[in-house]
C-alpha cells in the first residue's frame, strides 16, 4: 500500500501546521509505534496499516493487517529507514488474521518480536518471533505463548534484568471475554458491563529467562483512584482500554495507556513493576482518528513519545506514526501534550 500523495491536504502547509508534529514516513501507513533504543540507535516496531477492504465495526475488523515492517532512525530528527517486511502473517503457523500492535525486546544476544494476532478460531493470542538482527527478519515460534490472550503486548526490562509483559485490550481486544482462563465467544462485545464494579484492566507477567514464555501466573495491573480504590467500569475517562506501556523514571514505574472510547492517553505511577499504580491524569489529548497508542523512550537525556494519528489518510484504519518530546514535571507527573494546535 502506498501512502504517498493520497491526501492533497498534507501538501497544504496551513493545514499541516495544525498538527504538533509530522508523519515519520509516508511511503506506508504505520501505527502503534513501539520504540526502543538498541545499540544507541532507535528502532520502531509499528503496526503496518493497509486498505484491506474489511468493513469497519466495533471489533476493529477494519484493522486487518498482514505484516510488520521495522523502522530505524540514528537520532530523533534523523532519516527514517524502512527495513522492509520483518514478519508476515503467512509465516506464522498458528495465525488466522489481524496482526495488531507489536513490541520488541533484546536479551541473550537475540531480538524478540512480540505480536498479537487472531488464531484460526478468531481468538487473539500473543506470539513471539526471534532474530539476530533488530530489524529482522523474524522467525515465529510454532505456537502462541502458552497462557497468552488479548492484544497489545508491551515488554519492559527492569534495571535488575527482569523482563515483564503488559498486555490486554477491551472491546475488539477481547479481554472481557476471558474468565478463569476460558474464552467465551458469545461474551460481551465491549467491557464487563458491570458499571459500578472495578474496571477490567491490563495484565502483567514476568517473562521466562528464555523470553519465550510466561514465568508465573498472570496478574492484574491495578489502577487506583485518589481514594485508593480501583477505577470503575463506568469511568471511561480514566480506566484502562488498550495500548499499555511501561517506563521507569526516578525509580518510579509509569504505567501509561489509552482510554479507548474517550481517546486519551493516561498515566498511573507505582513503586513496583506489578503496581498498584496510582492514577495521575491525562498526559495526551485526543489525536485525529479513533485510536491512540504510544510508546515512551529516553535517548541522550531526553524523553520522547511515539504515537500515531490519521493526518495522511483521514481514515481511522490508515494511520501514520509521529514523535514528539515528553516532559516529566518536577512533581513526577507527565506534562500534558496537545497533539493538535489550537
Ligand atoms: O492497530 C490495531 C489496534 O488499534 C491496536 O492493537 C490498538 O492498540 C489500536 O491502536
Amino acid at each position: 500500500q502506498n501512502a504517498k500523495n493520497t491526501n492533497a491536504e498534507t501538501s497544504d502547509t496551513s493545514k499541516k501546521s495544525k498538527y504538533l508534529s509530522q508523519p515519520l514516513i509516508s511511503e506506508i501507513y504505520t501505527a502503534d509505534p513501539s520504540a526502543h533504543v538498541f545499540d544507541g540507535k532507535i528502532y520502531i516496531y509499528p503496526s503496518h496499516d493497509i486498505e484491506a477492504g474489511t468493513p469497519e465495526n466495533d471489533n476493529g475488523d477494519h484493522f486487518d493487517m498482514r505484516d510488520y515492517h521495522v523502522l530505524s532512525m540514528d537520532s530523533i530528527n534523523g532519516k527514517v529507514t524502512d527495513h522492509g517486511v520483518a514478519l508476515s502473517v503467512k509465516d506464522i503457523p498458528w495465525a488466522g488474521r489481524q496482526l495488531w500492535a507489536p513490541d520488541a525486546a533484546f536479551k541473550n544476544g537475540t531480538y524478540y518480536l512480540y505480536f498479537p494476532v487472531k488464531d484460526k478460531n478468531d481468538v487473539f493470542r500473543i506470539g513471539v518471533a526471534t532474530s539476530k538482527n533488530p530489524a529482522g527478519p523474524f522467525k515465529a515460534e510454532p505456537k502462541p505463548i502458552e497462557g497468552s490472550f488479548s492484544i497489545d503486548p508491551a515488554v519492559f526490562t527492569d534495571t535488575d534484568g527482569s523482563t515483564y509483559m503488559y498486555y490486554g485490550g477491551i472491546w475488539g481486544g477481547q479481554l472481557q471475554r476471558w474468565n478463569n482462563g476460558k474464552y467465551d465467544a458469545n461474551g460481551s462485545k465491549t467491557d464487563s458491563q458491570k458499571e459500578n464494579e472495578s474496571a477490567l484492566t491490563a495484565k502483567v507477567v514476568r517473562l521466562s529467562q528464555n523470553m519465550l514464555g510466561f514465568d508465573e501466573p498472570v496478574k492484574d495491573v491495578v489502577i487506583l483512584d485518589e481514594n485508593g480504590k480501583p477505577l470503575l467500569t463506568k469511568d471511561h475517562d480514566r480506566r484502562f482500554f488498550e495500548g499499555a506501556w511501561m517506563h521507569k523514571y526516578n525509580g518510579k514505574y509509569y504505567f501509561t495507556y489509552s482510554t479507548g472510547d474517550t481517546h486519551l492517553l493516561a498515566s498511573a505511577i507505582g513503586d513496583s513493576p506489578y503496581g498498584p499504580f496510582k492514577y495521575q491524569g491525562t498526559f495526551m489529548n485526543p489525536v485525529e482518528g479513533w485510536t491512540t497508542h504510544h510508546s515512551i523512550i529516553e535517548i541522550k537525556g531526553k524523553w520522547y513519545i511515539f504515537y500515531h494519528d490519521t493526518q495522511l489518510s483521514g481514515k481511522t484504519h490508515l494511520r501514520n506514526i509521529k514523535v514528539t518530546e515528553l516532559t516529566h514535571n518536577a512533581d513526577g507527573t507527565i506534562a500534558l501534550i496537545e497533539p493538535m494546535k489550537k
